[in-house]
């Protein structure tokens, strides 16, 4: 078994029912367990700003799958929750699930690079990956506590578990 984190994003159709669909397809996966889900956090987006505020969480994995079949996998998720594949960069969507991190693996093939290279900017990753893994070292080295003293919580709105 290894430990993968996976980000959670949506901000179009009803974010908050997005991800909690994707929480239970995640927990359906086959040769998976889902350890852990973060809270929910609402921003506004990075990138291109004339589309809706995100919402986020960060999931916890435990899986015996090979990186590339996840991927797949996660993928396949994102298809049926109605994710549609557009040319804009960081442009709005239903689902989008990253992996973050698969356990101690470094990746970098032209489908999946591991750890997430960009998340060390984004505080809508490091807060809700926080409240899984406080001390997590990526493969790359990067320690969480000191990516997160880089990256201020501003911005970020944490959704009480009512939502
Ligand atoms: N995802 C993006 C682009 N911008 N902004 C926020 N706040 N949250 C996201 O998940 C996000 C984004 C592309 O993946
Ligand atoms: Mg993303
Ligand atoms: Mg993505």
């Amino acid at each position: 078994m290894e430990r993968v984190y996976i980000g959670l994003g949506s901000n179009l159709a009803e974010p908050l029912q997005q991800l909690r669909g994707a929480l239970a397809a995640l927990a359906q996966l086959p040769n998976s367990t889902l350890a852990q889900h973060s809270s929910f956090y609402s921003s506004d987006p990075l990138g291109p700003a004339d589309q809706p505020r995100y919402v986020n969480a960060v999931a916890a994995l435990d899986t015996t799958l090979e990186p590339l079949q996840l991927l797949d996998a996660l993928q396949t998720i994102e298809r049926e929750q109605g994710r549609e594949r557009k040319a804009e960069r960081w442009g709005p969507r239903t689902l989008d699930l990253d992996i973050l991190a698969f356990g101690q693996r470094l990746l970098n093939e032209p489908r999946l690079q591991v750890p997430h290279y960009h998340m060390h900017a984004r505080p809508f990753v490091l807060y809700p990956l926080a409240e899984l893994a406080p001390q997590l070292t990526l493969a790359d080295g990067r320690r969480l506590p000191d990516l997160l003293q880089a990256c201020p919580f501003e911005g970020l709105e944490r959704l009480p578990a009512s939502l």
